[in-house]
């Protein structure tokens, strides 16, 4: 199985790989995930809301947008020590990242100071940091770099010819540049997108060939099942096939072999049997803890018991050094979500 780093996808490559009986891919996407990782460890991450709600933008799957009835009320910005009293309580919990989420467009000139004392508190726990503040101009990019940022989120969402069946207020092509502007600064990029919006399966190629083929392989790929929202223009979709769900999984394991492919929003609703696919098709990093930004996730009680029924255990920062994927950010972290990992021992 030919694992090597590609930016040449083409749709119809990646339409055949999903195309594959479910076996087969499953089979292919493992071989690629044990070529680079230890199927065993999966990388954990805490997020945090840290500015809900009030969002200007119309993205038609989100809860936070101003313009639709969700019972979602705005709040300010939160304090940097309240958000540092979370992250605390994450890494006790055994998370390794912090992500820290905000409803923005995009921030203002004013917020990154507040934001950067975040991060470099944060960051001074010992914890890698990741944000999700909406698009970027070069010189923010920077400045939250300086502040000790490792990861940005920022999706892509879906395919290029589908993105506007879900959001009009801002175009692709700024997702690009916010994507340019965060790999220029030198900070890690953390990029995905949703699936259930009631797109096709070639759409669904459709993105994982825009993520495959940026400059870079995004560092982490969070693949979200829409989390549906009432009052939310995507609310009543059709549900996804739960096995269609898994072939993604499998094929962004097979067209970004190095990246953390991140099970991400959505899994509260999926069985514990569709997780432990997930995983096997090449998954290795989660959302934990009880809420993702606004809605609901897995109880810690819930990952626990599905980690050592599975035998998974977090994947220690160490690791992420090793494959050259991960910051410099503290050490080993020791994880309650499970015995703690050996650091990994797989080659570079
Ligand atoms: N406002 C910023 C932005 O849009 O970039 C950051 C936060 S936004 C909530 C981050 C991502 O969460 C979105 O790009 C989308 O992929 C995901 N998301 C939001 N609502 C979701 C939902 N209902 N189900 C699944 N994923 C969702
Ligand atoms: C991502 O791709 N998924 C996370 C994170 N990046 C910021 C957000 C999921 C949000 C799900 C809906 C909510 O909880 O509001
Ligand atoms: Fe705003 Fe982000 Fe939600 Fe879009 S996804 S409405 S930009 S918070």
């Amino acid at each position: 199985m030919s694992s090597e780093i590609r930016h040449d996808w083409s749709r119809e490559e990646l339409l055949a790989l999903f195309d594959l009986p479910f076996p087969e891919l499953l089979f292919r996407a493992a071989a690629v995930h044990r070529a680079h990782f230890d199927p065993a460890q999966v990388q954990v991450s805490t997020l945090l809301s840290v500015k809900t709600g009030g969002c200007p933008e119309d993205c038609g799957y989100c809860p936070q947008a101003q313009r639709y009835q969700t019972g979602v009320d705005a709040t300010k910005l939160m304090d940097a020590a309240d958000v540092l009293e979370k992250a605390r309580q994450a890494k006790a919990a055994g998370a390794s990242r912090f992500c820290m989420g905000a409803a923005w467009r995009s921030p203002k000139d004013r917020d990154i100071p507040k934001v950067a004392e975040m991060i470099a508190g944060v960051k001074a726990l010992g914890l890698e940091t990741c944000a999700t503040l909406g698009m970027l101009s070069p010189g923010q990019a920077h400045a939250l770099r300086d502040a000790g940022l490792d990861y940005y989120n920022h999706n892509l969402d879906t395919a290029p010819e589908f993105y506007g069946d879900v959001i009009q207020t801002r175009q692709y092509q700024d997702r690009l540049d916010t994507l340019e502007h965060v790999r220029d600064a030198g900070l890690k990029t953390c990029c995905g997108g949703i699936v259930g919006m009631g797109e096709t399966r070639e759409q669904r190629a459709g993105l994982l060939q825009a993520l495959a083929n940026l400059p870079a392989h995004p560092d982490s790929v969070p693949i979200n099942r829409l989390v549906q929202v009432a009052g939310t223009p995507l609310a009543g979709t059709a549900e996804l096939d739960p096995f269609e769900f898994v072939r993604m999984i499998a094929v962004a394991r097979i067209a970004m072999p190095r990246s953390m492919v991140r099970l991400s929003a959505g899994r509260e609703a999926m069985s514990d049997e569709l997780q432990a696919l997930c995983f096997t098709a090449g998954a290795n990093s989660i959302f934990y803890g009880e809420k993702l930004l606004t809605t609901g996730n897995p109880d810690v009680a819930r990952d626990q018991a599905l980690f050592a029924r599975l035998g998974l255990q977090p994947m220690p920062l160490q690791c992420d050094h090793d494959h050259g994927i991960g910051s410099g950010a503290g050490g080993t972290v020791h994880a309650d979500i499970t015995a703690p990992a050996p650091a990994c021992g797989r080659a570079a």
